[in-house]
Order: structure tokens, then C-alpha cells, then sequence
């Protein structure tokens, strides 16, 4: 037998056990291995029934994922029908077989499972169809099972949304059989012996669960408006409903078919590339090329956070949905109790929503301890400040958080913006001194960047990437720059939206632009949304160091001038009439006509493509620059950041990954020609010309890169940024 595919038995039972770590994918040699044990056991005489399990850590979490790029990439033909084959093989077996579950079973893994007759698992398995997270949908006849043993709607459900669900879930909806408590292959081996004299019962001749053509008509139309509104341009969910409609309509065969046209349209699209993209970019952000994955961490038990804000309270939240105690402590009661009670509503908002139950919810708040005594951070192996944007606030907080908490604790600061060496100076542990910028609403955003600071050890960097995976936040380490690498990148990309309303687009025309593209809201929705003051404050604060001739905008200066600060307001660039629904408002169009004619600015009509190119460009030419400084490792952790925590398309896989799409020559030319027309602030990034010139991609580069040191830790050339990018 193939080391692949191990076959053995305990007694009367055959046992296959699929060994392909990390996660037993369904790799090149598996399936035909697999294929192969299942021949043997049904020739075998003395099996009279077969557990098929996987070996170390899970079960098998689906088709091999390299595999489809190289499909797509042209460098390997795809053949379906050797997986398709292999599962049919398994369910014609005469003896029962019975699928194992422990870790997940997941996209080919659950299929394969459903080809079992029986499933059984442990409770802390899953299983799902997450292939519409890769933009492809399942193409293993799991569309055909599926609604076979769980109905039409749970088949939607899990093909549509990708979400795993939990083994206890799986059990209530027929998808598993039975669930073993101890140990998984004992359990399952008596459940076989169990079945073994039963005729086999084969999933895809069920059809109780297939549900009558009144009940399936309103159910797909349902299905169908919900997938269009919340994945928009995302082919695949719709796709998944069409291979489910199949599956209540067409014999077995024939739904197979369907889902392989179907998985075929949806695995070469653009879309799927984008998508599988970022599932590999999502592994690779934890390669940190100087930090082995071993290097020693200090071991985070409790935690604190310093300042119970909005975003204070959040990132208290973040650690107890981890199952980490923590601390929260502000400057007096008030505030203390202002920021528990924000806690409570937000917690108590997830429950009346159905997202968590009460239990949940009160394990959580037990976790979370506020106090106002210094001396309880003594305890801490870890301190989120995160009190307001201030550098001499910080530099306090963390004097006196150097003074109380103990050697070895991280002191880690949620700034978006000041300089982490900054704050670290004032400490004798600069060393242990990190950036942690979660993004807001803190438990809901998945990007957290972790900041590197000039000193910072790599025992800490290890323990707060490591901690960010913890706390179910895609940790991207970044460079200490103004900004660091999302921030830095998206005043730019305002300050371009803001540029192209001055030249003549209309506010609605932009956001709409960029809607469209698929951002999940405009630019200057956006603004009024996080305010227009912060940018403005800062602005002003840095107005010494703007270049003469260095076109500034000017809209949201006036806007805040007025006092329109955005939704907080009740108005920015829209107005709202006490809830977050903007307004056009007539008033600040007029005056945005007459204060950018003021200010001598010719003003034109503007296509969605010219306004889009604007907005994007300008976030690929900066990303450039930061690769090139080395404040980002990859152009793919640039991609993770923009599509976690910007509302970047994930369809588009992130703006580093979509210039490769476009093409770099067609983004350096672009960016030559907006050059001439408005001067410095369009300089090209010499990184996106060398690659133009020599027809590399974003992704090329990374791949050349894959062993350089480290990001950059001291902050770039200030100067030069503020004055251009006024951030
Ligand atoms: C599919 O099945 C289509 C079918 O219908 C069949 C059609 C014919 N393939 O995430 P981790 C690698 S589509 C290849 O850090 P965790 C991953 O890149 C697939 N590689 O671990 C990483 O490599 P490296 C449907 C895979 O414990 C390493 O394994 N299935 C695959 O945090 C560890 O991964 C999915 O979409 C794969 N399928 O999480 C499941 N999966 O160390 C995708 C993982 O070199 N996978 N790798 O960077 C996951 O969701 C998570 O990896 C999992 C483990 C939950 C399984």
C-alpha cells in the first residue's frame, strides 16, 4: 500500500486510514491509493465492513488546493472523474463502509465521507462545503449528497455560505450518524461491526429529503435573492444553488454532471483565482522569514487592556471570546461603567441577533474584570493599551505601565498611526514593547497588524502572531511607518477620491464607482462613517510639513470646518437624518462645485472606470512603495490587509493581487500618464516599474522574496509622506 493510504484491520473490520499530513488533502496518489485499498477490502473475504479514517490530526479537509492552480495555470489537466469514480467505488461496496470523523471533514473530505454509508464522529469534529470561500463549489458530487442526507435547505445553506458546522449540528441534520465519545477508532469499529449484515444504504439513493417542486420553487428563489445581495460578484453561491436544484431535479448521474459543468465554470474564472490566492496568502502571513515557527513565546494566560473606549471595551471583548481573562481598566468609575455597559449592549445585540447564546455570552463577561487599581496589571502577560491618539498620553501610559507590570509582559499599543519606538523609548523594555492595530468594531474585523518595532524581540513578535491567530484575527506583521501599511495606504486612497470629486465627479458618482467595484462601501461614505475630524486634526498638526506646490485637497478641511464631521454629526459629505442612511445633500454638492472652482480647478465629467482606476491605482502604487521599504513582508500580506480589514473584494483578491490581473504595465502606464497631468504625487513606485518593465507580477516578486530578513522595523521617511499624504 502506498504510505499515502495505510490498510489495515482489526479483526473482521478493514481500517483505511488516509495519511497525507498536515490535513490529509486529497492530493495527486491519495485517491488513487484510496482507490485501491477499497478494491482489496471488497476482494477480502474476512472484512465484513470498513472504517475509512485520517491519520494525525483531522479527518480530510478537502481537495488539494495547489492542485487547482495548477489547473488553472495551465500546467495540469484537470480529470475530474478520478475523485467522482473513487467515491462511486466506495459506495458500491457490499460491506458497510463507515467514515471516522475527528478534526474536520471539509469540501472532498466531506464528500468523501458522504460516500460512506455510515459517519460517525467525535464531538469536537466539523464538517462543511467551504469551497465558495475559494469561489468554486463543491465538485465531488457534494451538491447531490448533500441535500440527500441533510434536505435542500441545509445544502444551500452549507454551499452557499462555507461555513463548517459543529459534529453535534452534523448529527441533527442526518449528515453523521452517530457520535463517539472516546476513543474514535474503537467507537467506530464497534458502529461498523454494528451495521455489518444490514443492506448498505447507498446516499445517493435517498430521496425523502429531496423535498416537492412547490416547496423547492420558493425555496431557490429565496435563496437566489439572499446570494445576490450578500455576495455580490460572486459567481459561485448562485452556481451552488444551481448544482442543489439539480441534485431535486435530475437523476443522480445527471446532477453530477451539472456540478461538474458548474465547478468547471466557477474554478477557472478570475474570480477563483483571486480567492484561492488569498487562502494561500492567509497561511502565508504567519511565515515571519528571521522567526522560526518554534521560537520560544511567552505564554499569554491573562491579559489587559488599558482604556474602556469603544475600541478598549472591543479588544477586551476579543481576548474573552478567546477564552482569555482579561482586565479592563480606565481612569475612573464613569468611564469604567460607560465602557462594561457598551460591552453588555454589544454582547446582548450578538444574542437578540441569534449570533451567540446567553450562555456564551455570560462565560465571556465572567472573563472580563474591570478595575481602576494600577497594581491588578501586575498580573498580565499581556497589555493592550488603548486609550485616545495621543503620542504624550501614550508616552505616560506607558511609563507607568513599565513601572507595574511584571518583566516578561508584553506591553503592546493599539495605535493606527504613531510611532511604536516612540512610545517604546519611554520604557526600559523596548523590547518588549509591540503594536497590536485592531481594527473597529474590534470582535467583528478580522485584520489585526502587528507592528514591529526597532527593538522588538522576536519572542514577542512570535507570541502575538501566534496570539492573534488565537483570538481569530488574520495578524499581519508590518513595519513601523506612518500608518503603518493600511492606513498608510488608504489616506491616499481618499485623498484620490476627494481629488476626483474636486476635478468634477459627483460625491454619489464615486461612491457608487467604487462600489460597484466592490468595495464594501464608497470612499466618502466611508469618511463620514470613521469622521472626517481625525484626518483633519492631523493634517493640521503635520501642516508644517507639507511641500509648497504639493496639491492638497481641500473639501473635507472645509467640511470640517463647517462642523461636518460626518454620521456623527449628522452630516460630512452626505446628511443623515438620525440613522447611518446617507443623504445626498444638494448644499454640499454646490459648494463643493464652487470651492474647487475657487481654488482654480478645472472641472470634468468622469466615467466609473476613470474614477475607479484613480481610487485603486493609487493603493497599488503606494503598496509598492511599502513593499519596497520592506513595511510589508509580501505583496500577498498588503492583499490580506486591504481584504480583512478595508472591505477590499475578496473577488478581486486584494489590490496587489488585482494590478497583477489588470496587468503592471497597464498600472505603470496609467500611472506615468496621471504623472504628467498632476505632477509628484503620482512619481510611480520604482518597484511597480521594474516589474512592468521586466512583465513580472506582484506574486513574482513575492515568490523571489520568499527569504528576506525581515520588515523594516524604524519608521520610514516621515516627512516625505506627511506631505504628501497629509495622514
Ligand atoms: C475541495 O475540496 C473541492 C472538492 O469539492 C473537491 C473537488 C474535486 N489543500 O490553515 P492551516 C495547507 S476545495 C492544500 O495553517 P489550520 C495550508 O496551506 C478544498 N493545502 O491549518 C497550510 O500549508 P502551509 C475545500 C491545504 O489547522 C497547511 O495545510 N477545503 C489545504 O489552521 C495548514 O493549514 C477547504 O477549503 C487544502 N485543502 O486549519 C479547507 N488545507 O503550512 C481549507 C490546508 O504550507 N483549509 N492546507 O502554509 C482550511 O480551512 C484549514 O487549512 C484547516 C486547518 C481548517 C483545514
Amino acid at each position: 500500500m502506498s504510505a499515502l493510504v495505510e490498510l489495515g484491520s482489526d479483526h473482521d473490520v478493514a481500517i483505511i486510514t488516509i495519511n497525507n499530513p498536515p490535513v490529509n488533502a486529497l492530493s495527486p496518489g491519495v485517491v488513487e491509493a484510496l482507490s485501491k485499498a477499497v478494491e482489496r477490502v471488497c476482494e477480502d473475504e474476512n472484512a465484513k465492513a470498513v472504517v475509512l479514517v485520517g491519520g494525525g490530526r483531522t479527518f480530510v479537509s478537502g481537495g488539494d488546493i495547489n492542485e487547482f492552480v495548477k489547473f488553472t495555470s495551465g500546467t495540469k489537466r484537470r480529470d475530474g472523474s478520478i475523485l467522482l469514480q473513487a467515491l462511486l467505488q466506495i459506495e458500491n461496496c457490499s460491506k458497510p463502509v463507515v467514515a471516522a470523523i475527528h478534526g474536520n471533514a471539509l469540501g472532498g473530505g466531506l464528500e468523501l465521507a458522504m460516500a460512506a454509508h455510515y459517519r460517525v464522529a467525535v464531538t469536537s469534529a466539523q464538517v462543511g462545503q467551504p469551497e465558495v470561500k475559494l469561489g468554486i463549489i463543491p465538485g465531488a458530487a457534494g451538491t447531490q449528497r448533500l441535500p440527500r442526507l441533510a434536505g435542500v435547505a441545509t445544502a444551500v445553506e452549507m454551499c452557499t455560505e462555507g461555513k463548517p458546522i459543529a459534529a453535534q449540528e452534523a448529527l441533527r441534520l442526518g449528515i453523521v450518524d452517530q457520535l463517539i465519545e472516546g476513543d474514535l477508532l474503537t467507537g467506530a469499529v464497534a458502529f461498523a461491526r454494528s451495521v455489518v449484515g444490514n443492506s448498505v444504504r447507498r446516499t445517493r439513493d435517498l430521496t425523502a429529503k429531496l423535498g416537492t417542486p412547490d416547496e423547492n420553487t420558493a425555496l431557490f428563489a429565496a435563496a437566489r435573492e439572499a446570494s445576490t445581495k450578500k455576495h455580490r460578484g460572486v459567481a459561485a453561491p448562485l452556481a451552488a444553488i444551481e448544482a442543489v436544484e439539480a441534485a431535486t431535479k435530475l437523476p443522480f448521474d445527471r446532477g453530477c454532471e451539472v456540478e461538474q459543468r458548474l465547478f468547471n465554470e466557477c474554478l477557472f474564472s478570475e474570480t477563483s483565482k483571486a480567492m484561492i490566492h488569498l487562502f494561500f496568502a492567509g497561511r502565508e502571513i504567519a511565515k515571519i522569514p528571521d522567526i522560526p515557527k518554534d521560537a520560544p513565546r511567552v505564554p499569554v494566560n491573562v491579559a489587559a487592556v488599558l482604556g474602556a473606549g469603544f475600541m478598549g471595551g472591543g479588544i477586551a471583548m476579543v481576548f474573552a471570546n478567546a477564552g482569555i481573562p482579561v482586565m479592563l481598566k480606565d481612569a475612573n468609575q464613569e468611564a469604567l461603567n460607560h465602557g462594561m455597559d457598551l460591552i453588555r449592549r454589544n454582547y446582548a445585540a450578538s444574542v437578540e441577533r441569534g449570533r451567540l447564546t446567553q450562555t456564551f455570552v455570560d462565560e465571556r463577561l465572567e472573563l472580563i474584570r474591570p478595575t481602576l487599581r494600577d497594581d491588578d496589571f501586575s498580573e498580565a502577560d499581556i497589555v493592550v493599551e488603548a486609550i485616545f491618539e495621543d503620542m504624550g498620553a501614550k508616552k505616560v501610559a506607558f511609563g507607568d505601565l513599565d513601572r507595574i507590570c511584571k518583566p516578561g509582559a508584553i506591553l503592546a499599543t493599539n495605535t493606527s498611526s504613531l510611532d511604536i519606538d516612540a512610545i517604546a523609548s519611554v520604557t526600559n523594555r523596548p523590547n518588549e514593547v509591540i503594536g497590536m492595530h485592531f481594527f473597529s468594531p474590534a470582535p467583528v474585523m478580522r485584520l489585526l497588524e502587528v507592528v514591529r518595532g526597532h527593538k522588538t524581540s522576536k519572542e514577542v513578535i512570535a507570541t502575538c502572531m501566534h496570539l492573534a491567530k488565537k483570538l481569530g484575527k488574520s495578524g499581519v506583521l508590518v513595519g513601523n511607518c506612518p500608518g503603518f501599511v493600511g492606513n498608510r495606504m488608504f489616506g491616499l486612497y481618499r485623498r484620490e477620491a476627494q481629488f476626483v470629486v474636486e476635478e468634477g465627479a459627483d460625491i454619489e458618482e464615486v461612491d457608487k464607482a467604487l462600489y460597484n467595484f466592490g468595495m464594501a462601501m464608497g470612499p466618502l461614505r466611508t469618511a463620514d462613517l470613521v469622521g472626517l475630524d481625525i484626518r483633519w486634526r492631523i493634517r493640521k498638526e503635520h501642516r508644517h510639513l507639507e511641500r509648497f506646490g504639493v496639491r492638497q485637497p481641500i473639501i473635507e478641511d472645509r467640511l470640517c470646518e463647517m462642523g461636518r464631521f460626518g454620521q456623527k454629526t449628522g452630516g460630512g459629505w452626505y446628511k443623515y437624518n438620525g440613522d447611518r442612511t446617507p443623504i445626498s445633500d444638494p448644499e454640499v454638492a454646490r459648494l463643493v462645485r464652487l470651492w474647487s472652482a475657487d481654488a482654480g480647478i478645472r472641472q470634468r465629467p468622469f466615467s466609473a472606470g476613470e474614477i475607479v482606476e484613480r481610487c485603486i491605482y493609487s493603493l497599488v502604487n503606494e503598496g509598492a512603495r511599502i513593499l519596497e521599504e520592506g513595511c510589508a513582508l509580501r505583496a500577498s500580506d498588503i492583499d490580506v490587509i486591504y481584504v480583512n480589514g478595508y472591505g477590499f473584494p475578496e473577488q478581486r483578491g486584494g489590490p496587489m493581487w488585482y494590478a497583477s490581473v489588470v496587468g503592471l504595465g497597464t498600472v505603470y502606464q496609467r500611472t506615468c500618464e496621471l504623472q504628467r497631468q498632476h505632477g509628484e504625487l503620482w512619481e510611480p513606485a520604482p518597484l511597480l516599474k521594474r516589474l512592468a518593465e521586466s512583465g513580472e507580477t506582484f506574486a513574482d516578486y513575492d515568490k523571489r522574496n520568499a527569504d528576506r530578513a525581515s520588515v523594516i522595523a524604524s519608521p520610514s521617511a516621515l516627512p516625505t509622506i506627511v506631505s504628501s499624504e497629509r495622514q
